[in-house]
């Protein structure tokens, strides 16, 4: 039985160097299938052809916002790229501008290094929409109450990094509201997640967070309300982002941020702040997938009697032995198990 090295984190990334699965032309043409769209001609700029002189600030489907030498622009999105299609541009893509009667056009995406995808519904059918490209951090904003943590939904954002190639970190925010820290938070250390205990309120751990995100490129995400938006005016109070009551009588979020875009704050931070998400539609993992992406689990499932245990009804399925045992979360087994059936229901 292969061990689970102790060092640095368990959680599991795709090779990005080797194979082309995720190229942007690949995408393009999985969502052209999902969505029956006849396929436009190709565009004169090959992604591995682009030369990029701008970044993707935030996107219409007809008009990007852009960073250009420092200035920030509109610009408008060439015809070819798939004008309309929800997944042909996102916030941090790196892309080629050209300026026709002083008018600046995209003309090209550069190749992505590393993305964060979800499940959505696009022109009526299911295909992959990108929410953040190139970024090197996945924040993943939860609340220690109100909205209470929510262990499922952190799973399935832990999977869509993974899935692309982001290293996840786990923010645990609103903690002047509690006196400990919940329960769950221990299992994603114990998976060997960095977890950041913050308050806005107090400033506990806004400094720790600053040197996380210092130099890169990050996008923070989570169920609305957690204070994705309020942590980023708190880095930087000169950006200003619109944040919102959480409503009294239900306890939950209301969507304030109703755009992904990118802000860049003073001290070399860069972050793609996300409109709040009830749930993540989890893009490109088979329900056999699913037990890779919970690192603990996998691991405890090489003891399974079948090779090929889902761990959801076999005889000699060790990952159910050792959650009866209480060696396992049963709370990650029972959002392997939801995780599992949604995908079901998907396929
Ligand atoms: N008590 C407390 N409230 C917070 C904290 N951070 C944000 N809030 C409040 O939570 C609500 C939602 O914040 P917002 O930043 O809009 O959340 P977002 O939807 O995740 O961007 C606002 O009323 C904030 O004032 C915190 O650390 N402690
Ligand atoms: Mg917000
Ligand atoms: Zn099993």
């Amino acid at each position: 039985m292969k061990k689970r090295q102790k060092k640095g984190p368990a959680v599991r990334t795709r090779d990005w160097t080797t194979g082309h699965e995720f190229a942007f032309s690949h995408d393009r043409a999985r969502h052209r299938k999902a969505a029956s769209v006849p396929a436009p001609p190709e565009p004169d700029l090959a992604p591995e052809a682009v030369k990029p002189n701008a970044v993707v600030v935030s996107h219409t489907g007809r008009w990007a916002f852009i960073q250009i030498d420092g200035r920030e622009l509109m610009a408008e999105i060439d015809g070819r790229l798939g004008r309309g299609d929800a997944t042909v541009l996102a916030p941090g893509d790196e892309i080629q501008v050209e300026f026709a009667d002083d008018t600046p056009i995209v003309r090209g995406i550069a190749p992505r290094r590393s993305k964060l995808s979800r499940l959505a519904h696009v022109s009526s059918a299911l295909a992959e929409q990108i929410i953040a490209a190139n970024v090197d951090l996945l924040v993943i904003v939860a609340a220690a109450a109100r909205p209470n943590f929510k262990p499922g939904l952190v799973d399935r954002y832990l999977i869509a990094a993974q899935v692309g190639n982001v290293e996840p970190v786990l923010v645990v925010n609103k903690m002047d509201l509690v006196n400990a820290e919940p329960n769950e938070v221990r299992l994603y250390r114990e998976i060997g997640m960095s977890v950041l205990p913050t308050s806005c309120e107090t400033g506990e751990g806004l400094e720790a967070l600053r040197t996380v995100l210092s130099g890169k490129l990050s996008v923070v995400a989570g169920h609305s309300g957690v204070g994705k938006s309020s942590l980023l005016n708190a880095l930087d109070p000169m950006i200003d982002i619109a944040t919102q009551e959480v409503s009294q009588s239900n306890e939950k979020g209301r969507h304030t941020t109703t755009n992904a875009r990118l802000h860049t704050l003073s001290g070399g931070i860069r972050v793609i702040d996300t409109p709040g998400a009830r749930n993540l539609g989890v893009w490109n993992v088979s329900p056999e997938e699913v037990a890779y992406y919970f690192p603990e689990l996998a691991e405890v499932g090489e003891g399974c009697r079948f090779r090929d245990c889902t761990h959801t009804h076999e005889p000699g399925c060790a990952v159910r032995e050792s959650v009866e045992a209480g060696e396992t979360s049963e709370a990650r087994y029972a959002s392997y198990l939801r995780i599992r059936e949604s995908l079901q229901k998907d396929a």
